[in-house]
């Protein structure tokens, strides 16, 4: 049994870490802006005595020190961001705040006379821009193309940094690929497309196809994303590294929305848009190095991953 602080625990990816957590007998803290986090998200959590929420923002003077410090935490699983590259080229200082700034503060908050021994940070496939070297390694170039995807690399950096040469902590930074699953909002048009494919698919409308659909994506339940975090956050022969959060294998959108109908029993024609500025044509990762350092490999195939939505 591990002390867990979890920042962004009201998210899509942070609810599911607690749950996770919490069903592993884990006492667990967490605190979330609910800028885009939602309560409802931690409905089952908050019942759980093991679990505590705190209403806030990490980035407001003294607050995460606060926690950490009456908290205690081992580990702290760092998820709070703004997640979302368009919004960071709309809004850079934002950016720059909550997905750099945000990070300072929990580095500081990790020094070694308040307990904390783990950093499980939130990194993306962003970091790596546009490669055509498919599946991406962990060792090709990283050529960020938004201000979110440099907020994470140089987020990388920083706590790598901070692990190697400053505090006696262990930090682990996970590029997560196309996380779906339960939970995710479909409320925006830069949503992850399998939320909004089913919430088209659920209004009985037209799902929108942004160029050809011949663009792929390596998408990862966040089933599993939880379970790498958990993993990541509480066994012991851990030790410092980044590791794609992947499945390794890519589908393109017209084959995952052929599958989302079969699955569902729908017919439904896709409208095909011109497609977005900036879309990246192909995305792949290669899972090896999270089996190496983690054990982990996901389990959720695509198929069953998609039945557990909505
Ligand atoms: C994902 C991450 C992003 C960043 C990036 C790094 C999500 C939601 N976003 O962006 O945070 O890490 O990877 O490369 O996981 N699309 C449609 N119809 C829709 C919505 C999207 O065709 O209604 C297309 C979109 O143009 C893109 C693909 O689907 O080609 C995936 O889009 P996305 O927004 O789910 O994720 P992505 O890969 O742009």
């Amino acid at each position: 049994m591990a002390r867990i602080l979890v920042t962004g625990v009201a998210g899509f990816i942070g609810s599911h870490t607690v749950d996770l957590l919490l069903a592993e007998g884990h006492v667990v803290a967490g605190i979330d802006s609910l800028r885009t986090g939602k309560l409802n998200n931690l409905t089952a959590a908050r019942q759980n005595a093991a679990f505590t929420f705190q209403l806030g923002d990490l980035t407001e003077a003294g607050r995460l020190a606060a926690l950490v410090e009456s908290f205690r935490p081992e580990a702290i699983i760092h998820l709070a961001a703004l997640v979302s590259v368009q919004k960071s080229i709309a809004n850079p200082a934002l950016n720059q705040r909550l997905n750099f700034d945000a990070t300072k503060l929990v580095c500081a908050a990790a020094r070694a006379e308040t307990g904390v021994r783990r950093i499980v940070f939130a990194s993306s496939a962003a970091v790596y821009g546009a490669r055509q070297d498919l599946p991406l390694a962990e060792t090709s170039p990283c050529k960020p193309l938004s201000p979110y995807g440099a907020a994470k690399l140089d987020s990388e950096a920083l706590l790598l940094e901070c692990a190697q040469t400053r505090y006696d902590i262990v930090v682990r930074c996970h590029r997560y690929f196309n996380v779906y699953g339960p939970r995710q909002d479909p409320a925006s048009p830069y949503s992850g497309v399998i939320s909004r494919f089913a919430d088209a698919i659920a209004q009985k409308q037209a799902p929108i196809i942004f160029g050809d659909g011949e663009q792929t994506r390596d998408f990862i339940s966040v089933f599993d994303v939880a379970r790498a975090n958990v993993i990541a956050a509480t066994e012991p022969e851990v030790q410092n590294g980044v590791a794609n959060i992947c499945t390794g294998r890519a589908i393109t959108l017209n084959q995952l929305l052929a599958t989302f109908c079969r699955l569902r029993g729908a017919t439904v024609a896709a409208h095909y848009h011109p497609a977005r500025d900036g879309d990246i044509r192909y995305s792949c990762g290669s899972p090896f190095r999270a089996g190496r350092d983690l054990q982990f490999t996901a389990s959720v195939d695509l198929n069953a991953g998609l039945a557990t939505l909505g």
